[in-house]
């Protein structure tokens, strides 16, 4: 039996009662690994570069295991640019590159770029138009139930590629989760912790590394789903935040595209 463990921190009171975000995690692991895992998530709540959290929700729920789906990694690429603006440039053609239109991309770009301050999930947005999808405001959709299916392969996967940061780690595996989504066409996420510049275009080919796409220093990071017109919301949402997945890594000697 798998365990869902989730955390989200606050400062300044609970998410629900105004507090401001500080940092989420949301894993997939065995009873055995549940005390060890809350506990690394306390820690990280508690010495997060965003702030000092004073709320701190942790949730556990069993899985049932026949409701486990497996998807694979997507393959990694990585783009270097000069500084964030070019990044974001480059970002931008990614994101056409994915299908999704011009003007839906740039959309996507301003209202992340016009967050006061960082979401605790995800905006959904149409590909085609720009146009906000999901009415969870400035709390977003938190992706949820999803964790590597074993982690020595993974382990070993990045260091071949010399990535071994938790937040490629983490990104990855959400990116996996959320474009195995048939209504998901592109993802664009950079971080909100102010040290990592590092954000991704993700798409159902690859998972494409832009080193600087946000000033040094910035607190303000996000995500935004492209999402397929017509698409029913509802059932998006919830195999977002509910079905429980598993990513697999490639094995030693699969060859991966860097397209
Ligand atoms: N579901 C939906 N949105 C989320 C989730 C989630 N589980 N976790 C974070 N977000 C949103 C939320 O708006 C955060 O403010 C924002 O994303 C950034 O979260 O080197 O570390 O956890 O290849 O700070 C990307 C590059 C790192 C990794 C992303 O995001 C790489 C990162 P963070
Ligand atoms: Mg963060």
């Amino acid at each position: 039996m798998l365990y869902s463990v989730k955390m989200r921190a606050a400062e300044n009171g609970a998410h629900e009662n105004g507090g401001r975000h500080i940092s989420g995690a949301e894993r997939l692991v065995d009873f055995d690994k549940i005390t060890a895992t809350t506990a690394s998530m306390l820690a990280r709540a508690f010495n997060h570069s965003r702030g000092r959290a004073d709320f701190i929700n942790i949730k556990v729920e069993a899985i049932q295991p026949k409701d486990i789906i497996s998807v694979p990694l997507l393959p990694i690429a990585t783009q270097t640019t000069t500084d964030y603006l070019s990044g974001r440039t480059a970002a931008l053609s990614a994101l056409v590159q994915a299908g999704v239109s011009r003007i839906a991309a740039e959309l996507g770009l301003a209202q992340l770029l016009s967050l006061s301050d960082s979401m605790r999930g995800a905006m959904l947005i149409c590909a085609t138009t720009g146009q906000r999808l999901d009415c969870a405001a400035d709390r977003g959709i938190r992706v949820s139930r999803m964790d590597i299916a074993d982690e020595i392969s993974f382990s070993r996967y990045l260091a071949r590629q010399e990535l071994t940061n938790i937040h490629v780690r983490e990104a990855l595996v959400l990116a996996a989760k959320a474009l195995a989504a048939p209504e998901i066409k592109a993802e664009l996420c950079w971080s909100d912790d102010p040290e990592y510049t590092t954000g991704y275009v993700a798409s159902k080919n690859n998972y494409i590394r832009f080193p600087h796409i946000k000033p040094y220093g910035s607190p303000l990071g996000g995500r935004v789903f492209f999402v397929e017109p017509n698409s029913d919301i509802e059932k998006l949402i919830s195999y977002l935040e509910e079905h429980p997945v598993l990513v697999t890594a490639p094995a030693e000697g699969d060859k991966q595209c860097n397209s």
